[in-house]
């Protein structure tokens, strides 16, 4: 078992249902600590360069136009196999395809607003905690 650390989002859908708080308590029962964490309102820049591997795709221009919405909550979990137990909690891309119990089957509505982001791969994970939080924002536990 490996300690990782991944990059969350709570999406602009997810803060508008005031679910912050739930959808933290679903990552500490896991056993996921944050150890680093803010609200921010992307820029449409930002959200571009966050998402530039989708740049290509049909559905980017509605993507970042969500992602630029609101505010987001943008945190670092670490764990023992924390990206894959972030994906595991937070379920499918599609709603309608996520696990019962997981948080896009319990929150979000359509693939488009899917209440959160998850890192899908260590390299990826560092690139989006990179582009979100300098080294002295993470905080890990000292006890
Ligand atoms: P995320 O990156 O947000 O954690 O989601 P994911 O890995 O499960 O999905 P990904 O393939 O990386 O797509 C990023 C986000 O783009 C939107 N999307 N829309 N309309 C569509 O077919 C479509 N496909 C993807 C979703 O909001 C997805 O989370
Ligand atoms: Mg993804």
């Amino acid at each position: 078992m490996a300690l990782e650390r991944t990059l969350s989002i709570i999406k602009p859908d997810a803060v508008a249902k005031n679910l912050i708080g739930a959808i933290y308590t679903r990552f500490e029962s896991a056993g996921l600590r944050i150890v680093a964490s803010k609200m921010m309102h992307l820029s449409k820049e930002q959200a571009e360069g966050f998402y530039a591997e989708h740049s290509e795709r049909p559905f980017f221009g509605a993507l970042v136009e969500f992602m630029t919405s609101g505010p987001i909550v943008v945190q670092v979990l670490e764990g023992e196999e924390a990206i894959l137990k972030n994906r595991e909690i937070m379920g499918a891309t599609n709603p309608a395809d996520a696990l019962a119990g997981t948080l896009r089957a319990d929150y979000a509505e359509t693939i488009d607003e899917n209440a959160v982001h998850g890192s899908d791969a260590p390299e990826t994970a560092a690139r989006e905690i990179a582009y979100f939080f300098s080294d002295e924002e993470i905080c890990p536990r000292t006890r």
